[in-house]
């Protein structure tokens, strides 16, 4: 099942791949401790945070939507060489950033595609354990590493 999750979810929409975290994380919050998440991971991915922190609501969706589309910017390639966990780390605390009003929210009326709607389901079944083996999949592979060819 998980396999074949990452695979759905990897071939969503980029907006429907944003709001697929963005609802997991809704759903997931409570599991995720900030302890967890370690904060000496959040230092590595500060810089970038409070770039997109001082940044229009547009702006920081398009960083986002880059991310997500492995588009070339200066923030998918400082992205992409964060490690998988700190990669996690810093989409959790884009989360915390949305709820303290500081980046641009999912549109409450947003429609997922029915694939999205399936992956999310899924994902909301699996263990917390097999969650992440998701989540860690799908952000490793956002942003762009910038020593690939
Ligand atoms: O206008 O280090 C749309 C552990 C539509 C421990 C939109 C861990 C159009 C070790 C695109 C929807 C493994 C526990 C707008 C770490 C439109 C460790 C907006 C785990 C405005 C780190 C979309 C951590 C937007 C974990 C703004 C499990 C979407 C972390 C934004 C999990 C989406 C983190 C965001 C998750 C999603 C974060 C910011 C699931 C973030 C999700």
């Amino acid at each position: 099942a998980i396999p074949a999750t990452i695979a759905v979810f990897k071939s969503l929409s980029v907006d429907d791949q944003l709001a697929v975290l963005w609802y997991a994380y809704t759903e997931m919050g409570r599991s995720i401790t900030p302890a967890a998440t370690g904060a000496a991971r959040l230092q590595l991915a500060e810089g970038l945070l409070n770039q997109i922190k001082q940044m229009s609501h547009p702006e920081q969706l398009e960083v986002m939507r880059d991310l997500a589309a492995q588009k070339n910017s200066s923030i998918s390639r400082a992205y992409g060489i964060l490690s998988v966990n700190t990669k996690l780390a810093f989409w959790y605390e884009l989360s915390e950033l949305m709820v303290k009003g500081f980046v641009i929210p999912v549109p409450a009326g947003y429609q997922l595609s029915r694939d999205g709607s399936r992956v999310l389901e899924t994902l909301k079944e699996l263990d917390f354990g097999q969650q992440i083996t998701v989540l860690r999949k799908v952000v490793s592979d956002m942003g762009v590493d910038p020593l690939a060819d």
